[in-house]
């Protein structure tokens, strides 16, 4: 890790991995990943600087309504948020890509405490940078400590900051990447930093009809077919891969059994893809494909049994107008 301070003095600190780390993990992720029988590519890949942006895209898409429907139930809860918690509370945020919807918290919370430090954590450096700036310069009282990495480099800063009350936010159904048990231990060691006065806002996008999930991941425009292939453009960019992306096609389909979206890039034709920088070649079959994300979905039930697991209870939980989406206020079980 290294710490740098950059403009405007003082109020951003910005604590980043090196790059040759980085770079050394997505290397040796895609070399496991296609060499498995069963190919795959973990998610969080999808988010460089061109991916971020995707998925800012994707945000704004009419299919795509979990970002408009956290939106609507963050504008009406802000305040009832804001009442729950202590003077002085410290805002976490895990993932938080451009900020948009946060904006309705970091107002919230402005507006009763006067000032605020913000702890974002974001695995894109360069969106995390540009972010934290232009919330910098659009609110003067705010301070900001931004985490380049992951989840878990969020979390043993959590463990850090035991002390201050703090608000952790972990929106946009991120939740959803995580296979259940695997969300539930970590939601578990989120509530291990937290004391009583903590609170844990989580979106979670819930079961519904395929007809209404499958294209919000299979938009007309193309867009959500562009995100996921840029994970391959990315491994042409950063490890000299050879991938000719109009030989692959975007798949999402719905898994209702399991309540997820699954993502795929499917190989159009045989072929073999040389990864220089990997002394890599990954055959492909007519038809074979690459799984690169899964987005799960949850049911109220299912909600309350991942609370359950994680040793959280619900003081809250909120809805949109259309009942497609929730937002849940989690405090430490006592
Ligand atoms: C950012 C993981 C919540 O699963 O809905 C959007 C990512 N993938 N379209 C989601 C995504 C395809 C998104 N999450």
């Amino acid at each position: 890790m290294t710490i740098s301070t950059s403009a405007p003095p003082q109020r951003l600190t910005v604590i980043a991995p090196r790059a040759d780390t980085q770079l050394a993990d997505f290397a040796r992720d895609v070399a496991a990943g296609l060499s498995r029988s069963t190919k795959q590519l973990p998610c969080y890949y999808f988010y460089d600087l061109e991916g971020s942006l995707l998925f800012e895209e994707i945000c704004a898409l009419p299919e795509y309504y979990l970002t408009r429907a956290e939106a609507e139930i963050l504008r009406r809860r802000a305040g009832e948020v804001g009442a729950r918690l202590a003077a002085g509370t410290t805002l976490v945020e895990l993932g938080s890509g451009s900020a948009a919807k946060t904006r309705i918290l970091i107002e919230a919370l402005l507006s009763r405490q006067g000032t605020l430090r913000y702890v974002p954590v974001d695995i894109s450096r360069t969106m995390l940078e540009e972010t934290s700036l232009t919330l910098l310069e659009h609110y003067p009282a705010l301070q900001i400590t931004a985490i380049a990495g992951e989840y878990a480099d969020g979390l043993r800063q959590l463990q850090a900051m035991s002390g201050n009350p703090k608000l952790v936010l972990w929106l946009g159904s991120n939740v959803g990447n995580f296979e259940r048990p695997d969300a539930a231990a970590f939601l578990r060691s989120a509530r291990d930093t937290m004391t009583l006065q903590d609170r844990l806002l989580v979106g979670v996008d819930l079961r519904k009809d395929r007809s209404v999930l499958e294209p919000a991941y299979d938009d007309s425009r193309g867009i959500t077919a562009r995100f996921n292939l840029n994970i391959l453009a990315r491994v042409n960019r950063e490890l000299g891969g050879n991938f000719d992306l109009t030989a692959f096609r975007h798949r999402a389909v719905y898994n209702e059994e399991i309540g997820r979206i699954e993502m795929y890039l499917v190989s159009t034709r045989p072929q073999r893809v040389a990864i220089d920088r990997l002394g890599l070649e990954v055959p492909f079959a007519a038809g074979e494909s690459i799984h690169t994300e899964n987005s799960y979905k949850y049911s109220i039930a299912e909600i309350d049994a991942l609370a359950e697991s994680a040793g959280l209870e619900t003081e809250a939980r909120w809805f949109d107008a259309g009942y497609r989406f929730s937002v849940n206020l989690f405090v430490p079980h006592t």
